[in-house]
């Protein structure tokens, strides 16, 4: 019979650590969510608006109360607003991130920051794409240029659509967005709109108001593109590395800095400090054998597809790593942060160091990233660390010894190395049928949800017959600890998908960043259409999000809907008490963008449904299924 803690958990570290919490009486997310039990009905299915104070308004989904707000507002268009204001809330997270990128990049063409500009070749690349000059140009000169264009789809207030999305995207998409008018203009301009349609007595027209969610969704995926382009181009475009996974990556005769958030301005600095011989040095003075350090969410992924630098857990093992008492400091920029840190770390000799300005927690202590000083700052925060190691009560140390070898760096352009510099041959596998399709699974963790369980096992189901899985976030983290990111894990696929596995020597589940590098799934998506000459919505490809929690996976999801992709949710999100909204999201969203959700917690049943749609694409295609 199962455990308590294996109802919780797939992942035997997590279990380890949830039975530690209880017995240090030390509560975690898990032990907070179920607190809160039961949750709110009327929020659970949207029908609850405080957008203006006549409220707050419900809507009695069993019709024996209130149909209808103060203002006359029903159960849809509550509903509707609701979703637009977390699109416009995810939409904000990435267009902050890529906005802070773009400005860092202008600054390093400058040369008025400590940042490089490391990927000449994909600085050309990603130039001639959006149109900024290169012959006879210094890099700096170019860098400047791709800067300029990216903070000017941030600060366009003209009805032009957005110069990063005209240039990466299929024309089809184009033009089905035209007709729609739903081309988005600049995130910060679509977010505001989201704020103004919203907000009390203006937008009441359900139709309409997701329609500007989509618009908003997409200016989103325009950001994550912008932000992942950047990075590679400051950073390094990931190639294929091997690293470890799970909190068994910490080590208890080393100092153990974990950085995690989102933004690898700062975590990069960080690393490339904690590994610089002068810390090192400082790191055995104290009695410590080094630094080690180690990731936690997308920042983790970040630097694990750059530097190959392990990953100690997903969003729900933030604090567990904590609970090993081996963190010297956890060093944090912005989202998915969970304030109950400062309460385990409080516990602990360890430190939570706070960076950003939009990002405070009381409790922790602030040490401010300055990009200028960048290196300084990384200096100063990884000093803190190590200064905590003497403090280290190893009478209290409990490192699970759970750690899964892995392999990272799947970048659109190390995919296409591995399959000789083109797509063909993988268009040849889809064609022949060895490879049956592609699925996109992405997404966070989410207590409602046993953690792991459906990115798991979801994955497993796929690569078993034989779908390539390609995937971002917490789903890769989750993953990867499930040794499905190593070569030999073609031994659990089907013979087609399996057989290309072991001809390239890759993994079939391909680790393809943080979630903003969701954009490379959607560049390969946008690629594969293009090679085969239709439409993104008629490849035979799905997305998933099982254990999504973040308004940024809802931007996410809304944005690959988009895109044309039939997107399966395994949380269900806060919408089932509008059933205009619920209509319009899980079907008339296909007629008119080519992607809808389904909604479907049960990974085995997804499965199944991404494996009818893929086959239903097939069959359109006129490919065997
Ligand atoms: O951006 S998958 S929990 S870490 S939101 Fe957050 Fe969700 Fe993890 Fe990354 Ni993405
Ligand atoms: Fe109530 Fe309308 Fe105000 Fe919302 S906007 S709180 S439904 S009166």
């Amino acid at each position: 019979m199962a455990t308590e803690y294996e109802k919780l958990s797939v992942d035997r570290a997590t279990q380890k650590m949830l039975k530690r919490a209880d017995e240090e009486l030390i509560k975690t997310v898990f032990q907070r969510w179920q607190d809160q039990q039961p949750q709110c009905g009327f929020g659970l299915l949207g029908v609850c608006c405080r957008n203006c104070n006549m409220g707050p308004c419900i809507i009695d989904p069993f019709k024996a109360g209130p149909q209808k707000g103060a203002c006359g507002a029903d159960a849809d268009t509550i509903v509707a607003r609701n979703i637009l204001r977390m699109i416009a809330g995810g939409t904000a997270a990435h267009s902050e991130h890529a906005r802070h990128v773009a400005i860092v990049l202008h600054e390093a063409a400058q040369k008025k920051v400590p940042y490089n500009i490391t990927d000449e070749k994909k600085l050309d690349a990603v130039a001639k794409t959006i149109g900024v000059a290169t012959e006879g140009k210094s890099k700096e000169d170019i860098a400047k240029g791709v800067a300029e264009a990216a903070l000017a789809d941030f600060s366009n207030m003209s009805e032009e659509p957005m110069r990063f999305l005209m240039a990466y995207m299929p024309k089809k998409r184009i033009r089905t967005w035209e007709k729609l008018g739903i081309l988005p203009r600049n995130p910060y301009k679509e977010t505001v709109e989201c704020m103004h349609r919203t907000t009390m007595g203006v937008d009441a027209d359900p139709v309409n108001i997701m329609l500007h969610g989509l618009r908003t969704a997409l200016s989103d995926g325009v950001s994550k593109l912008i932000a992942t382009e950047l990075q590679d181009i400051l950073f390094g475009t990931p190639k294929p590395v091997k690293s470890t996974a799970n909190l068994g990556v910490l080590r208890d005769d080393m100092v153990n800095i974990i950085v995690h958030g989102h933004v690898p301005l700062l975590s990069e600095k960080v690393v490339d400090a904690a590994r610089s011989e002068e810390m090192q040095k400082l790191a055995r003075e104290a009695g410590a054998q080094g630094i080690n350090v180690a990731g936690i969410c997308c920042t983790g992924n970040e630097v694990l597809m750059r530097k190959g630098v392990p990953l100690a857990g997903n969003l729900l093992q933030q604090e567990l790593a904590v609970l090993t008492g081996a963190v010297e400091a956890m060093v944090v920029d912005v989202q998915c942060i969970m304030p109950g840190l400062t309460d385990v770390a409080s516990c602990y000799h360890t430190q939570l160091i706070t960076t950003m300005p939009e990002a405070k927690i009381p409790g922790a202590t602030h040490i401010p990233f300055v990009e200028s000083k960048a290196d300084e700052s990384a200096r100063t925060i990884v000093e803190a660390g190590v200064k905590k190691f003497q403090a280290r009560d190893k009478n209290r140390v409990y490192i699970p010894d759970d750690k899964v070898e892995m392999m990272g760096g799947f970048s659109v352009e190390t995919i296409v190395g591995a399959l000789g510099g083109t797509l063909n041959p993988l268009i040849d596998a889809v064609k022949s049928g060895a490879i049956r399709g592609v699925a996109g699974l992405v997404g966070c963790n989410n207590p409602k949800v046993k953690h792991d369980y459906g990115h798991v096992r979801l994955a497993e189901n796929l690569i078993k017959n034989d779908i390539l899985v390609v995937g971002t976030g917490c789903w890769a983290i989750a993953a990867a600890k499930a040794g499905l990111m190593m070569p030999d894990a073609a031994a659990k696929c089907g013979a087609g998908l399996g057989g290309v596995c072991k001809a390239l020597g890759i993994p079939p589940c391909l680790h393809m960043g943080s979630c903003v590098d969701n954009s490379r799934i959607y560049i390969a998506l946008a690629a594969l259409a293009n090679a085969i000459g239709v439409d993104i919505p008629d490849l035979p490809a799905a997305g998933a999000a099982m254990e999504w929690m973040s308004e940024k996976a809802v931007a996410i999801g809304t944005c690959v809907v988009g895109l044309g992709v039939l997107t399966v949710l395994g949380t269900v999100p806060q919408v089932l008490g509008g059933p205009k909204v619920t209509q319009i999201l899980t079907e008339a969203a296909e007629d008119l963008v080519g992607g809808k959700f389904v909604v479907e917690p049960d990974p085995d049943r997804a499965a199944d449904v991404i494996l009818s749609h893929i086959d239903s694409k097939r069959k359109a295609l006129g490919l065997k299924t």
